[in-house]
């Protein structure tokens, strides 16, 4: 039988509506052979300041500026025009141009949303080409930065409580986590989150709180302190089955820089004042003995490097100290956090750096380096569950989708239970 080509034929993007209700680039990557692949991007709420810039119309008639079609628009045209003909299987080779088509060091000319879109959209396609699943498909695309075998689903951090700017002006924090013990299966632990979850709605019922929730899942509820939503959490997990500090372990994600003075303290509701750094470390010290933190994610401003490594000093050994906005999955900031040892994990977003080659070169430096990696959505998401293979095909440490409640984050975990059931049976459906 001949060869099907590979190469790409065409792109067809749109503007698409994300989890927030913004709007967001959708790519279709076609070949000539006629097979496809469809990845959207998501968007973040507390963006870090060193992330790729996402193009955005800033046309205040349509979405309140929020529209995206100038980075379709890049699609169709700069973009289409550079790799049609290209071969779909030449990830790096692609990405290349499209970087070196933008030309700039955060991609704000192009947009890091028309050319992640693509970028991922084009893996999509060649794993349909290639007839693998796309967890395949990556691991082997990932083969030339780091020889990965695939043997376990990572584990899942899942989101309970949300506040800073995810919930609802309630809470500083932004996120309140559980995380099932890595030994549990991956259905085992999301059974344990759906378990704990529902825990904490009825006591915020049972407590006349409010339990709506905020834009990942989460509960977004009217309590004091930040202290009080993990004592809730807490009650959620000893009231169950389930045995703190063995099934069970907490993780936060301060988001930090959203409660940082611009004079420099840190402020938040369960402390009178704004504490300087040295005092707002030695509370997360205290929080951490109370609370036996597993996760401690962006603790400090991602400018705060020196405290940072003062922190890690302190509690890096038994906490993953996560950088998110301290990081932005960008090389030369790994680079310096790895050599000044400010972090022991962290968060990798593929919107951040923006092109698939250069999220699994950041992957694997921090392999390299024994950096923890857990592979994260954003507040705003779709229904893409691209992210899911992604950190299948990566073997990341763990991944953080969200509550396991709504559509857009489910459609990450409920992937996550399909490759399970395809890794335990050594076949691919
Ligand atoms: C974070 C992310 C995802 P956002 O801070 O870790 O939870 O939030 O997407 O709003 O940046
Ligand atoms: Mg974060």
């Amino acid at each position: 039988m001949a060869q099907l080509s590979t190469k790409i034929h065409s792109l067809i993007a749109r503007e698409i509506l994300d989890s927030r209700g913004d709007p967001t680039v959708e790519t279709m990557v076609i070949l000539e052979s006629g097979y496809r692949g469809v990845a959207s991007v998501p968007a973040g709420t507390s963006l870090g300041k060193y992330e790729s810039v996402e193009l955005r119309d800033h046309d205040e008639k349509r979405y309140g500026g929020m529209g995206v079609l100038k980075a379709v628009s890049n699609v169709h045209g700069a973009i289409a025009s550079k790799i049609k003909g290209m071969d779909a299987l030449d990830q790096g080779g692609i990405d290349k141009v499209l970087i070196d088509l933008d030309g700039s060091k955060d991609k704000h000319v192009l947009g890091s949303n028309s050319i992640l879109s693509v970028s991922l959209a084009t893996a999509a396609a060649a794993a349909n080409a290639s007839r693998m699943p796309l967890y395949r498909y990556i691991n082997q695309v990932f083969k030339p930065f780091s020889d990965t075998q695939m043997t376990r689903i990572p584990t899942p951090t899942f989101n309970i409580i949300n506040g800073g700017k995810h919930g609802a002006g309630n809470l500083d924090f932004q996120e309140f986590h559980i995380v099932p013990a890595s030994n549990k299966s991956f259905s085992v632990a999301l059974e344990m989150g759906v378990a704990v979850y529902k825990g904490v709605k009825e006591i915020l019922k049972y407590r006349n709180a409010v339990y709506s929730v905020g834009y990942e899942g989460g509960f977004a509820p009217n309590l004091f302190t930040n202290m009080d939503a993990l004592e809730i959490l807490a009650e959620a997990i000893t009231s169950g089955p389930y045995t703190f500090g063995v099934d069970i372990f907490f993780g936060l994600d301060l988001a930090a820089s959203t409660f940082r003075l611009e004079r420099g303290g840190y402020k938040i509701k369960d402390k009178a004042g704004a504490l300087s750094s040295a005092d707002f470390i030695r509370y997360l010290v205290e929080l951490h003995k109370k609370y036996r933190l597993l996760i401690l994610e962006d603790p400090l401003d991602e400018d705060d490097w020196g405290n940072w490594v003062a922190l890690s000093k302190e509690i890096g050994k038994d906490v993953l100290v996560v950088g998110d906005d301290l990081l932005a999955t960008n090389p030369e900031r790994l680079n310096r956090a790895i050599k000044e040892g400010a972090c022991s994990a962290i968060l990798v977003k593929p919107n951040q750096i923006g092109s698939l080659s250069e999220f699994l070169g950041v992957i694997a430096i921090a392999k390299q380096a024994g950096i923890k990696t857990i592979v994260s959505h954003r507040s705003g998401e779709t229904n893409d569950s691209f992210i899911a293979d992604l950190a299948v095909g990566v073997q990341s440490d763990y991944v953080k989708f969200g509550a396991p409640a709504r559509g857009e984050r489910v459609a990450k975990y409920n992937r996550l239970l399909q490759i399970e059931t395809e890794l335990a049976s050594g076949k691919s459906f």
